[in-house]
Order: C-alpha cells, then sequence, then structure tokens
C-alpha cells in the first residue's frame, strides 16, 4: 500500500510554514500505525518553485526548503527502521528553465546543449512553429530572444521540455536515476513519462486532437524504446519499481506499458476516472455506471501479464471525498471511508494520499489572488484575462477541481494551523481542521483513519483482495457499486451504496453472503435470509461470500447446504 506525501503540505519540522523533510521524519510512525509499506515522496528536488518542485533546477540536490541530503538520508533511514520503502518522483519530461542544461542551451545556437531541449524557428508569418498547447492553458511554445527560436513546453514556460530524441539526455536520466538509486530509494514515480517521445515533425494538431491534446502528446514514435532503455539500463539492475504516471496514455494501449513480457513500467496510474468528468478545463456531470465501467475497463486493461495502480485523490485532483462523495458534515467521514474501501479493494496496488486517510475536504476557495496552482494561474491569465471566459465561470470551476484543494496543509491536530506548522502557512488550512484531524481520528476506533487502517491489515491478510479476479455484478445499478473478488474458492463481495438515501438491495441470483468481514460503521447491517440487504446512506461493506470462483470471476451457486445469509449481529 502506498502513501503519497506532499512534502510542501505534510508536515513543518523547522518553523518556516513549509513542509520539510524532517517534518515526514517526524510522522513516520503515524504512517506506520496506518500500515504504509510504501512512501512516494514528490518532487524533493532543488527547485525554483513555479510549479512547487515539478520544475527541478538540480536533480541531485535537495531543495533547501525541505532541508539538506543529510535530511534525505536520516528519513530513508528511520524509513528502512520500519520496513518501509521510499520511491522519489522522477520529473524528466522537462526540468526547470534554471537548469544549468536550460542556460547553456538557450546561450546560443552552438552550445552543446542546444539540443538537450527542443528549439524550432517560429511560422514565416511569425508565431509559434505549430499549434501545440501547453497543458497549462496557452501556448506550449515560448519565444526565447537571445537566439530568436521557440521552444517547446508542454507545461509552463519555466518548464521546458527536454530533447529525448538526443541520446546525451537519455544517459544523463539514466545517472539521475542511478544516485537515487545508490542511496537506497526504491523506485520511481516517472511524472508524465508517456510524454517524453515527440512526434516526428511536430506537426499541427487537428482540431479534433487539440480536444485532448494530451493523447497525441502521449503517443510519439520511440516511447516504448526509450522505456525498454530506463528499465534495461537502470530499473532492472536495481530492481526498481517503475510507476508511470499515466496523462494521456489510451487505456487500450496499457499493455504496451505494463505487460512484464515487454521489459518496461512496473504499472500505470491511470487517468481515466479522476479526469472522467472534464472535458478539457471544464468538469462535466457523472453517473455511477460510468464510474463502474471504467473501474471494469481499467481492471482488464493491464492485460493479465500486467498490473495496475488504484487511487482517487492526489495532488493534481481535488479531495476525492469531495470529487466522488458527500463532503457534507453528516456524510463526510461515511462518505470517504466508502471510498477507500473501493480504492483498497481493486486487483491493483492501492494509493492513498496525505490527508484522505482523514477525508480531508475541498477549500472554500472564493478568489482567485487565493489559489497558489500554477495551473489555476494560467488558466486565469489566458483564459479571464484575455475576456475568454468570465472570471466567474472559470472561479466556480477551480472552486470544484483546482489542484490546491488537495495542497492545504495535512490536519494534524486541533492546534493552531492544525499543527501543520508553528509559523503562518505557505497555503491557507481548511477551516474544519478543528473537526477533521489526525489526532482526533486516531483516538476515535470509528474514524476514517481506523477505517483505512482496518481495510490495509484486511488486505494483507486475503490475497482474493489483491489477485482475485474483479466483476461488477450490477453495472446497471444507478446507485449501488457492488462487485465480486474471486480467487479459487475464496469470494468476497464488497457492496457500496453511492448516496444519502438508504436503499433495500436484493442480491443477484446464486450470490449468497456467509459472513460480514468489514463495514464503514453503518450500524444496522443485516443481511436477510432472502437475500435483501438493507443498505443505509453511503454504507460500504465486504462480505465473504459463498460459491465457487471461475476464472473470469463468475461464481457457482453455493451448494444447497451452504449456510445462507445469516443475520449478522
Ligand atoms: O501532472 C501531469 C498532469 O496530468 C497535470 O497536468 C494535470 O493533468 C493537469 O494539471 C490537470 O489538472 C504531472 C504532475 O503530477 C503535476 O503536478 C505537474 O504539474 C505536471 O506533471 C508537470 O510536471
Ligand atoms: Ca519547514
Amino acid at each position: 500500500m502506498v502513501y503519497q506525501i506532499y512534502p510542501r503540505s505534510f508536515f513543518d519540522a523547522n518553523g518556516d510554514g513549509i513542509g520539510d523533510l524532517p517534518g515526514i521524519t517526524a510522522k513516520l510512525d503515524y504512517l506506520k500505525a496506518l500500515g504504509v509499506d510504501v512512501v512516494w515522496l514528490g518532487p524533493h528536488y532543488d527547485s525554483p518553485g513555479v510549479d512547487n518542485g515539478y520544475d527541478v533546477r538540480d536533480y541531485r540536490r535537495v531543495w533547501a526548503v525541505f532541508g539538506t541530503m543529510s535530511d534525505f538520508d536520516r528519513l530513508l533511514a528511520a524509513m528502512h527502521e520500519r520496513g518501509m520503502r521510499l520511491v522519489v518522483d522522477l520529473v524528466v519530461n522537462h526540468t526547470s528553465d534554471q537548469h544549468r542544461w536550460f542556460a547553456q542551451s538557450r546561450s546560443s545556437r552552438d552550445s552543446p546543449y542546444r539540443d538537450y531541449y527542443i528549439w524550432r524557428d517560429g511560422r514565416a508569418g511569425g508565431g509559434p512553429p505549430n499549434n501545440y498547447p501547453s497543458l497549462f492553458g496557452g501556448s506550449a511554445w515560448e519565444l526565447d530572444a537571445t537566439t530568436g527560436q521557440h521552444y517547446l513546453h508542454y507545461f509552463a514556460p519555466q518548464q521546458p521540455d527536454l530533447n529525448w530524441d538526443n541520446p546525451k539526455v537519455r544517459a544523463e536520466v539514466v545517472d539521475v536515476m542511478r544516485f537515487w538509486l545508490d542511496k537506497g530509494v526504491a523506485g520511481f514515480r516517472m511524472d508524465v513519462i508517456a510524454l517524453v517521445s515527440k512526434q516526428t515533425g511536430l506537426p499541427d494538431l487537428t482540431p479534433e486532437q487539440l480536444r485532448q491534446p494530451e493523447a497525441v502528446y502521449a503517443s510519439g514514435p520511440r516511447i516504448h524504446e526509450h522505456l525498454r532503455y530506463l528499465r534495461r539500463e537502470v530499473l532492472a539492475p536495481y530492481d526498481a519499481v517503475a510507476i508511470g504516471e499515466a496523462v494521456g496514455v489510451r487505456m487500450e494501449d496499457t499493455p504496451l506499458f505494463v505487460d512484464a513480457r515487454r521489459g518496461e513500467l512496473s504499472m500505470l496510474l491511470p487517468f481515466d476516472i479522476v479526469r472522467m468528468d472534464r472535458d478539457g478545463w471544464r468538469q462535466r456531470p457523472w453517473t455511477l455506471p460510468r464510474l463502474k465501467a471504467l473501474y471494469t475497463r481499467i481492471d482488464g486493461a493491464p492485460g493479465e501479464h500486467g498490473w495496475n495502480a488504484s487511487f482517487l485523490g492526489n495532488h493534481d485532483s481535488p479531495r476525492a471525498v469531495s470529487n466522488f462523495a458527500d463532503d457534507s458534515p453528516r456524510w463526510r467521514a461515511r462518505s470517504a471511508k466508502a471510498l477507500a474501501t473501493l480504492v483498497l479493494t481493486q486487483r491493483a496496488t492501492p494509493f492513498l494520499y496525505q490527508g484522505d486517510e482523514l477525508g480531508m475536504t475541498n477549500y472554500p476557495f472564493e478568489r482567485i489572488e487565493q489559489y497558489d496552482d500554477v495551473e489555476a494561474k494560467t488558466l486565469w491569465r489566458t483564459l479571464v484575462e484575455t475576456g475568454r471566459v468570465p472570471a466567474g465561470e472559470l472561479l466556480a470551476h477551480l472552486r470544484r477541481t483546482s489542484r490546491d484543494h488537495a495542497r492545504t496543509p495535512m490536519q494534524w491536530n486541533a492546534s493552531p494551523h492544525a499543527g501543520f506548522t508553528s509559523a503562518t502557512p505557505w497555503l491557507a488550512v481548511h477551516p474544519n481542521f478543528l473537526e477533521v484531524n489526525a489526532e482526533a481520528q486516531v483516538a476515535d476506533d470509528d474514524s476514517v483513519f481506523h477505517h483505512c487502517r482496518r481495510l490495509i491489515a484486511l488486505r494483507k491478510r486475503m490475497p482474493v483482495l489483491v489477485h482475485g479476479a474483479y466483476r461488477d455484478i450490477d453495472p446497471a445499478h444507478p446507485r449501488v457499486f457492488a462487485y465480486t473478488r474471486t480467487l479459487r474458492d475464496e469470494a468476497v463481495l464488497v457492496l457500496i451504496l453511492f448516496g444519502s438515501d438508504p436503499l433495500d438491495y436484493v442480491l443477484p441470483e446464486g450470490l449468497r453472503v456467509q459472513e460480514m468481514l468489514l463495514d464503514n460503521g453503518a450500524r444496522d447491517v443485516t443481511v436477510a435470509a432472502e437475500r435483501r440487504i438493507a443498505l443505509s446512506p453511503w454504507q460500504a461493506t465486504l462480505y465473504r461470500c459463498g460459491g465457487v470462483a471461475h476464472a473470469d470471476g463468475a461464481l457457482t451457486p453455493p451448494s444447497p447446504t451452504a449456510p445462507t445469509g445469516a443475520p449478522l449481529r
């Protein structure tokens, strides 16, 4: 089970208002109590902080605001003492524009570093070389006055894209990976790794392609060659885990990245669910059947020789309980537990994002000045300041989907600034920290924290929850998410009721529940003999069920002598 830490917002140990590495070390026992096996640490490298570290200035130096290299070594040693492993964030599609390579590259057309990046002349009549948009909004090209050429940046202008067609760049990346592996990290979460191979000739995008440019950016001609190179040169020799961030990857292409026989990545973090409701920067309404259909497709995507990652929150998404469930005071905790149940019962490595184990919620942003995120600011500059979109429309969108919702400081306790810092926090703390905080939840056995802890422990005890076949047993139901996990003669049924109205649910023919394994505190959990289950709002329950499992996850009805659904407590 992987726990994602956004270091800037986790815990501030030196009182400057910004989270840091000693802060993480101070909280390792909390993570151990939760059951964390692996920590994915967001970029900790020296950076000017335009994109909070996703703009690396020196890959071999710890960002001073987070601490020193000995702080990193102490953190890693403290993790190893607790049997935990560390995965670091590999950001090599681009560097910061303050990286020395780029300073050299932009200095002259003859620089030996010119081809570390992607430079092109503008169009004859002026303007950028092609119509590529940046994924943050605006053009993906920036004119550099010194040499009169444009350079490519899929993200902010301060994040120039590296040229992976240059073997020197690929060798530099391998060196950086070896540097951190030699220090003892277990592997990498690879930032936008599918984007590193650029389309030949960089032709304009068609109007259709412009609706989802990342799909073009993620299907470059040499991507699999480059990934096999990394596997051969460094990932295999160190037996390192390679977790690919899959923005832009089409689901049907998943096996090309993760089929173990191809020797590329260990797994992909699929974007289809967290971007399910998006049309560019706008958000579309979604339905539970659509979500369920995506889960079924994602479960099958890696193929029999591949593997998946399962997540609903990260530092680029709004808070899971606000985005997929109900963050009202009455249903926040119950529905956050329901989402954690969903994430932790998939045939995939489960990822929990910091604070989601507490059911932390979106922040009540009102004005653009309250946002920190370069993406929010770029959207404001390119859409509102140009008069294309009314301020109110963009603010309404950002209030639901901005990445800053996930970056408000971790809520540790009810002391000032939620115990995150003794100074003024770099980003506002959510006002609900008095009720929603780790200390209160560790002391409350019925909390989201303890539900996650029990789920993680159960998953470790039951191979069927890790490797069992996944089968949605009621894909059309508008409110119930019901699926089985089956492995040989073991079968678990997961029932989750979305929404705050109770519902009597009738199990499909042939399915019988035998015992309740875990539920999210929906007190009146009963299983009547005739297959009817009275589900209470946002109930999430795991049942062991009878019947013999087949490879496709189908269940043969239990033998007539098997106990029917006896009433449970
Ligand atoms: O995110 C890539 C990515 O998918 C984001 O562009 C996201 O889709 C977009 O912001 C829409 O919300 C990775 C990192 O996770 C992100 O934090 C970085 O900003 C980005 O790459 C550039 O490194
Ligand atoms: Ca600090």
